[in-house]
């Protein structure tokens, strides 16, 4: 097996900012230059980014991204420009064996700042919610709804970032309220519209896309009007809930897709959920790796991440 990338190192092109996973640089000065989001092996549990990575884990999600921007395309404009990096720019040709499978170059946006949040099914937060008020993000559902219920139909649940990077479920009012009525409609309308296309393709496959989350910006169009595009990964098990159909159980939050083997590990040593974070044994990173590419095998159904640029 390969190791895992932990930290990328592009030389003299500037990074614009370090995420838990993805590294994003900055594809020249000028404040419209393109980006180049590349995505590690860095692997994050319980808030924390863990001292080990899983080996191929950033092409895993840049192949599901990408196999997700292709499937969406008559549903939404999207923010890829590409991910073949014979198509980089040639600064970057000396960083192949770094970008290839891993990176995507995406056109600089204006980014809403909300998390646009869609919930067929009632977990994490959204069950918080339910417990607490009976509605998840103002939106009232049935009385008696448990744990992992499907919902009577799928719900546009919006939130903002805090100040700590923790983000905060918002009433659609207060979505309105922060970018105002045309945008928060085109989004919610976007927003559920990809995740009916999503889920009724993830059902085909034996997977619940139980919820997910998208990010969307502008950019301008050839006339100069700013047009809404699909930005960020999309629907990858980082930024999903995907579960067996098969084993789907309501009653109760069910096991995690892909980190329930390093949630389950990191709870047996009873980590305090403090920095610093654990490392992960073996069996522990490979078992998580094979959840990964199972994700990626039954979406895509490509056997191995060869032939992608990978
Ligand atoms: C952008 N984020 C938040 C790394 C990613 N196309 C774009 N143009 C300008 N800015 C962004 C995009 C995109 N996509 C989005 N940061 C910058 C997403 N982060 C979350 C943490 O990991």
């Amino acid at each position: 097996m390969s190791s895992a990338l932990l930290h990328t190192d592009l030389g003299d092109l500037p990074l614009l900012a370090r995420g838990k996973v993805r590294d994003i640089y900055s594809l020249g000065p000028d404040p419209e230059a393109d980006l180049l989001f590349v995505a590690t092996d860095r692997i994050s549990a319980f808030d924390h980014v863990l001292g080990s990575g899983i080996p191929d884990k950033g092409k895993i999600l840049t192949q599901l991204s990408l196999f997700w921007f292709d499937f969406l395309a008559s549903v939404t404009k999207n923010h890829l420009i590409t991910t073949n990096p014979d198509q980089f720019p040639t600064a970057l040709h000396p960083f192949r064996s770094q970008l290839a499978g891993r990176s995507m170059l995406v056109r600089r946006a204006k980014m809403f700042p909300v998390e646009c949040v869609v919930r067929g099914y009632l977990s994490g937060s959204g069950w918080k919610d339910y417990q607490q008020t009976g509605a998840v993000c103002g939106i009232p559902l049935p009385i008696g709804l448990r744990e992992s219920d499907r919902l009577p139909e799928p719900i546009f649940t919006p939130a903002a970032k805090n100040n700590i990077g923790h983000d905060e479920n918002i009433s659609f009012a207060t979505m309105v309220d922060t970018i105002g009525k045309q945008y928060a409609d085109a989004l919610r309308t976007l927003t559920l519209a990809i995740y009916t296309q999503a889920s009724n393709y993830a059902a085909t496959k034996g997977l619940i896309l139980a919820d997910t989350k998208f990010e969307f910006g502008l950019i301008d169009n050839e006339l100069g009007q700013p047009e809404i595009i699909l930005a960020d990964e999309v629907l990858t098990p980082d930024s999903s809930r995907y579960w067996p159909s098969a084993s789907w159980s309501p009653g109760g939050p069910q096991p995690s897709y892909d980190k329930q083997y390093v949630r389950d590990y990191l709870e047996s040593i009873h980590w305090n959920k403090q920095a610093p974070a654990p490392s992960l044994p073996d069996e522990v990173v490979s078992r998580t790796r094979e959840k990964y590419l199972e994700a990626f095998h039954l979406i895509t159904g490509l056997t191995s991440l060869e032939g992608q640029g990978a």
